[in-house]
């Protein structure tokens, strides 16, 4: 379900890093910055594997330490809840991989 304007005037205040944009009925987009390919490739390994999981799949490209992730539900025309939890789930495994390597 696509969400309200309303839902998602809070919800983004959860992903504060993500940037939002109308285009295409809504996406967010972010850029993660690593010391090296290593530390972002393993971060898309990560991402990858729990992007299968909840069957909801990033936009994305990456060169050499940066990796640019652009979210949205092609389904809906927009912003769901399952591009939210996305964003956390990316959030999340990049405060790890940044935690790790230090
Ligand atoms: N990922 C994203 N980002 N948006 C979608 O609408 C989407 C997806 N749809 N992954 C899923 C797969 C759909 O195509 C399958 C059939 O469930």
């Amino acid at each position: 379900m696509k969400l309200s304007s309303q839902d998602l005037g809070r919800l983004l205040g959860d992903v504060p890093q993500w940037q939002f944009s109308e285009d295409r009925g809504g996406l967010i987009r972010r850029e993660f910055v690593f010391a090296d390919f290593r530390q972002a490739f393993g971060f898309m390994t990560q991402v990858a594997l729990a992007a299968e999981k909840q069957d909801h799949h990033p936009e994305w490209s990456n060169v050499y330490n940066r990796v640019d992730i652009t979210l949205t539900t092609h389904d809906v025309g927009g912003l769901s809840m399952r591009d939210i939890e996305a964003a956390l789930q990316a959030d999340r495994v990049f405060a790890a991989t940044a935690a790790l390597e230090h």
